[in-house]
């Protein structure tokens, strides 16, 4: 397969690079695309160097898959130029999730969906991908009524610039600066630009990426996003209404034996799911699995994930494994 990186420079697109090499994906030619400002840099992929080309250099060799990278903008523009030459494009961005005619695929949940017409497919938001993960095979068996999460959410989310920020107030130092407010020693209930109502865009894309994913409307969803001082992961509080009873054992059966998850639930022995020790994993972990005891057919769940793996590049991988696997590139 001929592969391009789109935004190949940036910290998903790094993450992208070091993914396709662990997991051998079968790439023949390797193009790293990126802004005209970084044509001609270098990366690195399984040892050997790259330089970083144009889009439109990209285009021309007709790579098979495009995993793109790049923001909102770039995507709306590029991606269909890229369709257009007969490649797939998985894309990061939000650009085309909400778009009727285009899938939004976890591997885990609904990979069924994808065809071969399907030239570009997106890639939802990290915070959605992992809870959707643990959700499904409860949604299976239980049915889920309603969904109230709140996110502790690392600044390798908002990109190179947060983490930048993050550690010049760990050691005092002036810099740029990627919110409004400081994050060290502190926590901000902002993600993404406020919108209607008083949510901000992260929160309603959790709202609805998660309905259109699951493939079902009826599902209700609060959500209230957070910004922590975290590097490792995403961490969510999720507390889950069902229509039918769940045994809880049954429950933590259902979740330990689910594709992509890993039930860390010992509390007896302090054992949790954290950011640091999902930092570099592909799975999703959940745990603090417990009834709530306020309301009938209501459970309390732990999820974390590596936003930057699972939430996103390795998402986007496996959904191109899944697409060459099927056949269907
Ligand atoms: C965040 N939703 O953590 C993001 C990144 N896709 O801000």
């Amino acid at each position: 397969m001929r592969v391009a990186v789109v935004g190949a420079t940036g910290l998903v697109g790094t993450k992208m690079l070091q993914v396709l090499a662990e997991r051998n994906f079968p790439v023949t030619e390797l193009i790293p695309v990126a802004s005209e400002k970084s044509v001609g840099k270098e990366i690195e992929y399984k040892g050997k160097k790259y330089k970083v080309v144009s889009m439109n250099t990209a285009i021309a060799m007709k790579p098979e898959i495009a995993l793109f990278s790049a923001g909102g903008s770039t995507s709306t523009e590029q991606a269909p130029r890229f369709a257009a030459v007969g490649t797939t494009v998985i894309d990061n961005s939000s650009a085309w999730r909400m778009d009727p005619t285009k899938k939004l695929v976890v591997p885990e949940v609904n990979a069924n969906v994808l065809t071969k017409e399907d030239k570009i497919i997106a890639n939802p938001n990290c915070s959605t991908i992992q809870m959707v993960v643990a959700l499904k095979p409860l949604h299976d068996k239980y049915k889920i009524k309603r969904v109230v999460v709140s996110t502790y959410q690392s600044v390798t989310g908002t990109g190179v610039k947060a983490v930048e920020q993050l550690m010049n107030e760990r050691k005092g130092i002036d810099g740029p600066k990627a919110y409004a407010y400081e994050i060290d020693l502190n926590v901000i209930p902002h993600i993404d630009v406020f919108s209607d109502g008083g949510y901000t865009k992260e929160e309603i894309k959790m709202i609805k990426e998660t309905c259109k994913i699951m493939g079902d409307d009826s599902i209700k969803v609060t959500a209230t996003t957070v910004r922590i001082p975290v590097m490792g992961g995403h961490s969510e509080s999720v507390n889950i209404e069902f229509e039918n009873e769940f045994d809880l054992d049954e429950v933590k059966n259902l979740l330990a034996s689910a594709p992509g998850l890993i039930l860390v639930d010992d509390v007896q022995n302090l054992k949790y799911p954290m950011p640091k020790d999902a930092h570099e994993k592909d799975e999703v972990f959940v745990g603090r699995l417990r009834r709530d005891d306020t309301q009938a057919k209501t459970l309390n769940m732990w999820i974390v994930a590596d936003n930057l793996r699972k939430g996103a590049a390795t998402n986007a991988v496996q959904i191109a494994e899944y697409l060459i696997e099927n056949s269907l590139v």
